[in-house]
């Protein structure tokens, strides 16, 4: 056997042994979206997240278009779901199941909503497309963000105030 065929088989071996590790965990991966299909705003697209265990941080895939280049925009999740087309204010204020203040991504739990997830910055062409994790929302339990909603601001969230975003530009629920 020569050396390359001994390569391809580590490589085969390594594929073959992460799928079945993936396969036996207990706790399947979870994943949700919210698709932004509707508003004034124009701004469409959708926010992916993926949660590989239930212990782990929940991973934010986030592909958006339609913002005013170069704008930063508070990113949140509040507490109800709305439908499409409803008015985002519908949507409740911030995800907070731990009665903490409002506050930034990197703050300790007691120092930030679940729900505050900072904010996104589109490009010179109106996009955002970024991949990020959290550490405190989940996909499963107490902080579990399924059926809340994602909102987007007009302004960006100084991480401190509520009232720093501004309205709400855009809005959809996380299923
Ligand atoms: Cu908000
Ligand atoms: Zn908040």
């Amino acid at each position: 056997m020569d050396f390359v065929n001994i390569v391809s088989l580590g490589i085969i071996g390594f594929v073959t042994g992460s799928v079945y590790m993936s396969g036996s965990e207990s706790k399947p991966s979870r994943q949700a979206k919210a698709i932004f299909t509707s508003g004034p705003a124009k701004i469409r697209g959708s926010v992916e997240f993926v949660q590989l265990a239930d212990s782990m941080n929940v991973v934010i895939q986030v592909n958006l278009t339609g913002f005013e280049p170069n704008t930063s925009h508070g990113f949140h999740i509040h507490d109800k779901p709305v439908k499409p087309g409803d008015s985002c204010d519908l949507a409740g204020p911030h995800f907070d199941p731990n009665d903490s203040p409002h506050g930034g991504p990197h703050q300790g739990p007691k120092a930030r909503h679940v729900g505050d997830l900072g904010n996104i910055l589109a490009d010179a062409n109106g996009n955002v497309q970024v991949k990020f994790s959290d550490y405190l929302i989940d996909l499963i339990g107490p902080n579990s963000i399924i059926g809340r909603t994602l909102v987007i601001h007009e302004f960006p969230d100084d991480l401190k105030t509520i009232q720093s975003s501004g309205k709400r530009i855009a809005c959809a629920t996380i299923n």
